[in-house]
């Protein structure tokens, strides 16, 4: 029997008899508990919700267990640029990096906001950013060099480039964000999967994170908001010309250094 067809409330007498108020509650909160209980024990014992469940849930791991290992490619690919960037330079491009696997939450409600079916195979399909790698680097001119020494890797297709380092977004966000797809190897199959690389500096990283907080702070009157968001904005650039400064520095130091060699 399909556990849904029966109605819900089919043993439930047609109201409520008594005058007394808190007797009515009671008896409507009782009701409500019968109710939750009714549907979980229905969806536990469905047939049809467990086979929905396993034929998703498998191939979803699966899919997330791919993302995870394109992750630690692109990772392990940073990684070795950065080492040998250290021996050819003398200082390493590469601050830090941080990985992470977007949650089924955000993956569902990004798909929705799109339009896009809830399924394993849309997110394959539509979700660019389920894996993302950020590398935080030292100068602004380590963002293109280390992007470029990436995308110049025979293995490595670019499949979408945002320069939001030369054409900032509105709020002052700064970063460059790739769509790469890289190979990883299984047992018996070579799959192509894509990871979202994001390269920003560490005082963009710094603008970024702490933006990222004070954007959930909402409920302020319109003018308060617009003066909070012209202030992240002008902090923005603030991070940017401490950025260019210390290029420069970084820049006259290189150029004094091979003087003296
Ligand atoms: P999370 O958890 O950081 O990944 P898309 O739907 O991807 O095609 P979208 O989402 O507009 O288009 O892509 P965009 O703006 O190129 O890049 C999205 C990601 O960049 C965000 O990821 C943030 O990580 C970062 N980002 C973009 N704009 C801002 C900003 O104004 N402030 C901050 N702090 N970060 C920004 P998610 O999906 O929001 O989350």
């Amino acid at each position: 029997m399909n556990p849904f067809a029966r109605p819900l409330f089919d043993d439930m007498p047609d109201r409520v008899a008594s005058n007394n108020g808190v007797t009515i509650l009671n008896e409507l909160q009782r009701r409500r508990e019968d109710v939750a209980t009714q549907v979980v024990t229905r969806l536990a014992a469905s047939d049809e919700l467990t086979a929905a469940i396993q034929r998703n849930v498998a191939p979803y791991r699966r899919l997330m267990t791919y993302y995870e290992c394109a992750m630690m490619e692109a990772e392990t690919k940073f990684r070795v640029l950065d080492a040998e960037f250290g021996l050819q330079h003398d200082r390493n491009p590469i601050e830090s990096i941080k990985t992470r696997l977007k949650s089924t939450d955000s993956l569902a409600k990004k798909l929705s906001r799109k339009g896009f079916p809830l399924s394993v195979e849309s997110v394959e399909r539509n979700i660019f950013d389920v894996a993302g790698v950020r590398v935080v680097c030292t100068f602004p001119e380590d963002i293109f060099t280390l992007a470029d020494a990436l995308l110049a890797q025979d293995d490595v297709r670019l499949v979408e480039r945002r320069d939001y380092v030369s054409n900032p977004k509105p709020t002052g966000y700064r970063s460059l964000h790739l769509i790469v797809e890289i190979p990883i190897f299984l047992e018996r199959e070579k799959r192509l999967v894509k990871v979202e690389v994001q390269l920003r500096t560490i005082s963009m990283n710094f603008w970024a994170s702490l933006e990222h907080q004070l954007r959930y702070k909402k409920n302020l009157p319109e003018a308060e908001a617009q003066a909070v968001a012209d202030e992240l904005a002008d902090l923005a650039e603030t991070a940017a010309n401490l950025d260019a400064r210390m290029q420069a520095l970084r820049t006259f130091l290189d150029n004094a250094k091979e003087t003296d060699e």
